[in-house]
């Protein structure tokens, strides 16, 4: 680039002096002369020579001084653009950076302007399709209707077409899920680590049809699946009762065994046993008698995850005393389209 340029730029002066070339009107053939004046002639000549050589010498040291000149304001000018560009380039991350910014911020905005709007939104799904494609924390408004208060919720908009809404997650271990009654009803933990969303907020989020999926890791860092097409809880009158059909998934059926089943904790025996499967399996759980799996069951690390019958087991893949690693319940629409 700059080479051209230089190239162009000289171009451009020989061009110059071309055009007003000294040397061209003193090359110009000498006048017709007599014979008597030859010597004087020669002599004229020879003055000429030595001006016209000491005029070229000037010349092309003008020329060449001119040439470091514009070689000198080229390099000025491209030291210049590149500073130029580098200011560019400097802005244009600034601005992406602000763009980011404004858009949380349209969502956070977003979300309050929601909450007084009647155009309602119930779930994640809800969220999805107005364009919130972002896994993460969200707070879902108030429920005048139903009188319920807002809910912070966590969204996975991305697995399977995204829409879903987190009910369930273990993979941090610190918090006990050897809860009772109450805090399984209301829901317990946080957010963006361990918890449980709350039988009366499942409750509410399943009116409408909806599927489960229930993903799982295990200490070997491999992850299995299981969906229910249709699933919904009674409400608390009626126990938080399982109700589940259509499975499908890459875990096994392990959830089968508990449906239609009421919901039981430590202080609340539903269960369909003689003995008090919350007691023996250490969590909040639909425990029949009692287990074929159990998502709320004791978080055990590496090491100890193989020993208890107590653990977050799910018997279609790793039996009765494989304590999982991670485990995420999630529900969305059936209807729901991405
Ligand atoms: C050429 O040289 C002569 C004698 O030195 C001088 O008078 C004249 O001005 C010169 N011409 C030019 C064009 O330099
Ligand atoms: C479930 O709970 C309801 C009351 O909440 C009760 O009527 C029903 O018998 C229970 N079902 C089972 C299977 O325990
Ligand atoms: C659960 O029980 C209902 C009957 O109450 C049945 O229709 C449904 O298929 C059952 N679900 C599974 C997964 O077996
Ligand atoms: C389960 O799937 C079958 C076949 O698609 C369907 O007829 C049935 O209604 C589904 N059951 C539920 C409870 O959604
Ligand atoms: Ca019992």
């Amino acid at each position: 680039m700059l080479k051209s340029m230089v190239y162009v730029a000289m171009l451009l002066l020989l061009e110059d002096t071309t055009a007003q070339n000294p040397i061209k009107k003193r090359l110009a053939p000498p006048k017709p002369s007599t014979k008597g004046q030859c010597c004087d002639e020669v002599r004229s000549l020879k003055v000429q020579v030595a001006n016209l050589t000491s005029i070229l010498e000037e010349l092309s040291r003008k020329q060449e001084s001119d040439l470091l000149n514009v070689v000198r304001q080229m390099l000025e000018l491209d030291k210049q653009s590149r500073q130029q560009e580098a200011r560019v380039t400097e802005a244009e991350s600034k601005y992406s950076e602000i763009n980011n910014r404004v858009e949380i911020i349209q969502m956070q905005a977003s979300q309050a302007v929601t909450k007084t709007s009647s155009d309602a939104i119930y779930d994640c799904a809800s969220l999805y399709s107005k364009n919130y494609k972002i896994s993460g924390e969200y707070r879902l408004p108030a429920d005048d209707f139903l009188g319920t208060p807002d809910l912070d919720v966590y969204c996975d908009m991305e697995t399977n077409g995204g829409g879903w809404t987190l009910i369930q997650r273990r993979k941090v271990g610190l918090s006990s899920f050897n809860r009772d009654w109450k805090q399984y009803k209301s829901g317990f933990g946080t957010i963006r680590g361990d918890f449980w969303l709350g039988n009366d907020n499942i409750f509410r989020l399943t009116r409408q049809p909806t599927t489960l999926r229930i993903e799982m890791e295990d200490w070997e860092g491999e992850t299995r699946y299981a969906e229910y097409k249709f699933f919904t809880i009674a409400n608390e009158l009626n126990s938080y009762k399982l109700f589940i059909a259509n499975y499908s998934g890459t875990a096994g059926d392990s959830l089968r065994y508990h449906n239609n089943t009421n919901f039981s904790s430590k202080d609340k025996d539903n269960d369909k046993c003689v003995d008090n499967c919350a007691d023996l399996r250490k969590g909040g759980y639909w425990y029949n008698c009692c287990t074929d799996s159990n998502l709320n069951g004791m978080y055990y690390r590496l090491g100890k995850h193989t020993k208890n019958s107590d653990g977050i087991t799910w018997y279609g893949w790793h039996g009765p005393s494989y304590s999982l690693k991670k485990v995420e319940m999630k529900i969305r629409p059936q209807g729901f389209r991405p």
